[in-house]
């Protein structure tokens, strides 16, 4: 038996004990220099999902949006004093319920904001 089936047939419980419907809704922010995207991001207010950060370059960034963050529920992942962190290439994920609002977010290094790292989330 190939590793492969191996593997699809151990995944195999797992996708059938888990209904689509419980699964956090996914949002994928991508981070690179100088810029986010979407712009704006465009949640749902009290339902779950789950944000995945990108960093698609080669440098350090992180997506900083305190009042967002403080005002979430946060259910899985770290966005410790309102940010995530992302080393080069690196992607973090958080499962969060967003609170009805409109908020900023942006790059905190040195001029990133002003170069395009700035966005804002519409959660409605
Ligand atoms: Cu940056």
């Amino acid at each position: 038996m190939t590793l492969l089936r191996v593997a699809a047939l151990a995944a195999l419980p797992l996708a059938l004990s888990a209904p689509i419907a419980a699964q956090p809704a996914g949002q994928t922010i991508l981070v690179w220099s100088f810029g986010f995207s979407p712009h704006p991001i465009q949640l749902a207010a009290g339902r779950p999902v789950t944000l995945a950060f990108v960093n698609r370059s080669g440098s350090s960034h992180d997506f900083t949006a305190k009042t967002f963050f403080g005002t979430s529920r946060i259910l899985r992942g770290d966005a410790a004093d309102g940010e995530v962190e992302l080393k080069p290439y690196e992607t973090k994920v958080v499962t969060l319920i967003p609170r009805a609002g409109t908020y900023t977010a942006h790059c905190s290094h040195f001029m990133h904001s002003m170069l395009g790292m700035s966005d804002r989330i519409i959660v409605s």
